[in-house]
């Protein structure tokens, strides 16, 4: 994630001084250098130390496509401040191909081959660094910590990865684990077309950011006049961005995703890890699960940890993360976590200091508002499954259907796709961008279109605690040979809410996801589907850790499309959607059944 590009730069030579005023902060000095990687390449590092400090200091490490000579003093960086306030040879560094430094970029590099001894990737360019940084910064005590978000945070899993035996702690924050199925640029198969056009234009058009250039301030428009994927290359890209030339030659879960995947890469733990994630993080919510997950079947020294607040991309990193947009938490969410769980945590790991005592799992269990604690994540033997079915007009509950052959229709046309978020949908980065709050937008934008469907519970006479992972268990068809399938868990608040009145009536989204229909039975070989036969699509809706109160309602919503997000399908079955042509999208008739037989239902794990 790009954190600094709303703070002012910071122009200093090297090395300087940087005075703070102020009892509890200390001063840092500022150094710029180019560190050698093993292959000769040198990589353009910042070096933030603590002046006039008696003990020796250990080192964060954070690595970053995004630049790290404007970055802020790390007195001044709320992400780290705390932190800064006790003192670490903070090192920030441009990797390969990016900014100052030298080399070529890829997008997630992939693993070198271990075979080759002059192979490198981002583990090895993370060791050498350390190396070179052990032994020319004075006063360091020997031990290195790693942190950073999104893309940082996936450069620290990468250098958890056949570590340097001086790396002690990592804390991972919103990594991508898997991009084809939960993370930036595909979910489920899904593309997600808007984030990873705008996102591979930014990072490969130069070597600094780079916004693309719209001559229309609603994308929702320009993606829509866009028509075809293939006009991407044609008109805009011509073959030069080559996380985009990728998309299009791996439609599928091909070999290429598969070793971009944590799955593939991480193996036994072998340092303190905590993940963090966020509950509405509009980027990378998958990711540090998955990471956590796979991590914790063979963490056998208990040191993997997870925190799930109620942030979006970052949160965690800036402000006090009392709110997001007009969601409230009833207090400082962001600024526990800074102060009380990420400081504390590398001051035990690189210093030495404080208990140890880590819960395995913290999460901010959103509807109540308060912070829980868990042996397990998702806890063990707290919840029983219940299933909420959809039924006949419009209703949601815990009884399962009783209709021989109920089911409710729509038409999707993607000439008319239904969008992910409120228009205008300004560029993802570009100024106004409503992007970063989208997750919590009111959900009435779109229930009175006839292409989105609802059912919804009465209102609630019990509280009801959900905690762990949701699955749509969806049955549908279409008249067309392929088709998507969006579903929503949606907290309906009552319709007058005197605690905060702009909350009256609000569709705050829970869980959500897109299933892309081709890929019921394999993600790495999608099959046509047969044009009006009832498939169940089991669409995993992740975990939550969520209380939906009492008075509040339950709603489920399903559609075809979340444009321009995620590509339109064109409804007809092609082999590869990236060479669709115009003529292969077609209108189709959806139907989403709720009967005795096909008994659509999401699985909630119900606190017992
Ligand atoms: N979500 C961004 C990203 C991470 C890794 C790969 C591609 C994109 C980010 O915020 O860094």
């Amino acid at each position: 994630m790009k954190r600094f590009k709303f703070l002012f730069a910071v122009l200093l030579t090297a090395p300087s001084l940087l005075a703070q005023s102020g009892t509890d902060t200390l001063t840092y000095s500022k150094q710029e250098v180019l560190i050698p990687m093993r292959d000769g390449v040198k990589l353009n590092t910042v070096i933030w130390a603590p002046i006039g400090i008696s003990e020796p200091m250990p080192f964060l490490f954070l690595r970053t496509p995004y630049g790290v000579s404007q970055m802020l003093s790390p007195n001044k960086d709320p992400y780290i401040s705390d932190m800064a306030k006790e003192g670490y040879i903070f090192v920030f560094q441009d990797i390969r191909g990016r900014y100052k430094s030298e080399g070529t970029f890829e997008m997630q590099r992939l693993m070198r081959d271990k075979k080759d001894p002059n192979s490198i990737d981002e583990s090895t360019d993370t060791y050498d660094a350390i190396a070179w940084l052990l032994k020319n910064v004075p006063d360091n005590n020997g031990k290195v910590g790693m942190l950073g978000i999104s893309y940082d945070g996936w450069t620290t899993m990468m250098g958890t990865i056949d570590p340097h035996p001086a790396l002690k702690a990592a804390s991972e924050q919103a990594t991508p684990s898997d991009m084809y199925i939960g993370d930036d640029f595909h979910h489920n198969g899904a593309f997600r077309l808007s984030y990873s056009f705008e996102y591979s234009f930014m990072e490969e058009f130069s070597k600094k950011d780079t916004l693309f250039s719209f001559d229309k301030y609603d994308t929702y428009e320009w993606y829509l006049k866009l028509g075809p994927l293939s006009n991407v290359n044609e008109k805009y890209f011509h073959g030069k961005i080559p996380s985009w030339n990728d998309f299009v030659k791996h439609p599928n879960y091909d070999d290429f995703w598969q070793k971009q995947s944590m799955a593939y890469r991480l193996g036994i733990p072998t340092i303190p890890i905590l993940h963090v994630a966020g509950w509405w993080d509009q980027e990378d919510f998958y990711g540090p699960q998955k990471a956590y997950e796979v991590l914790e079947k063979q963490d056998n020294f208990n040191k993997n940890f997870i925190v799930i607040g109620p942030w979006n991309h970052g949160g965690w990193s800036r402000g006090t993360g009392s709110a997001l947009g007009n969601i409230k938490f009833g207090s400082s969410t962001a600024e526990k976590f800074r102060k009380e769980i990420q400081s504390q945590f590398f001051a035990y790991y690189l210093k030495g200091k404080g208990s140890g005592n880590f819960p395995e799992a913290i999460t901010f269990q959103t509807g109540s508002n308060i912070w829980k604690e868990y042996k397990s994540w998702p806890p063990l033997n707290l919840t029983k499954n219940e299933n909420l079915y959809l039924n006949s007009e419009g209703k949601l509950s815990f009884t399962s259907p009783e209709e021989a052959q109920g089911f409710d229709e729509y038409l999707s046309d993607p000439s008319h796709p239904v969008p992910y978020r409120q228009r205008p949908v300004e560029e993802t980065y570009g100024p106004g961008s409503r992007w970063y709050t989208w997750l919590v937008q009111d959900q009435r934008f779109v229930q009175d279109r006839g292409d989105v469907l609802s059912w919804e519970t009465g209102a609630l006479t019990t509280d009801i605690e959900v905690t762990g992972n949701l699955i749509a268990d969806i049955f549908a068809s279409t008249t067309g040979t392929d088709a998507d399938w969006i579903v929503k868990l949606i907290d309906v608040y009552p319709e007058v809410y005197p605690e905060q009145f702009n909350m009256g009536g609000y569709q705050l989204m829970i869980a959500n996801d897109v299933f892309r229909g081709r890929f019921r039975n394999s993600y790495s070989n999608p099959e046509p589907v047969k044009p009006n036969e009832v498939n169940e699509y089991r669409i995993d809706l992740h975990a939550i850790n969520h209380v939906f109160k009492t008075g509040h309602k339950i709603m489920v919503q399903v559609q075809s499309s979340w444009f321009p997000v995620i590509d339109r399908n064109p409804q007809k079955y092609v082999p590869n959607i990236f060479e669709a042509r115009e003529s292969d999208f077609i209108v189709t008739q959806q139907k989403i059944y709720r009967s005795v037989k096909y008994p659509t239902h999401i699985k909630l794990p119900v606190l017992k």
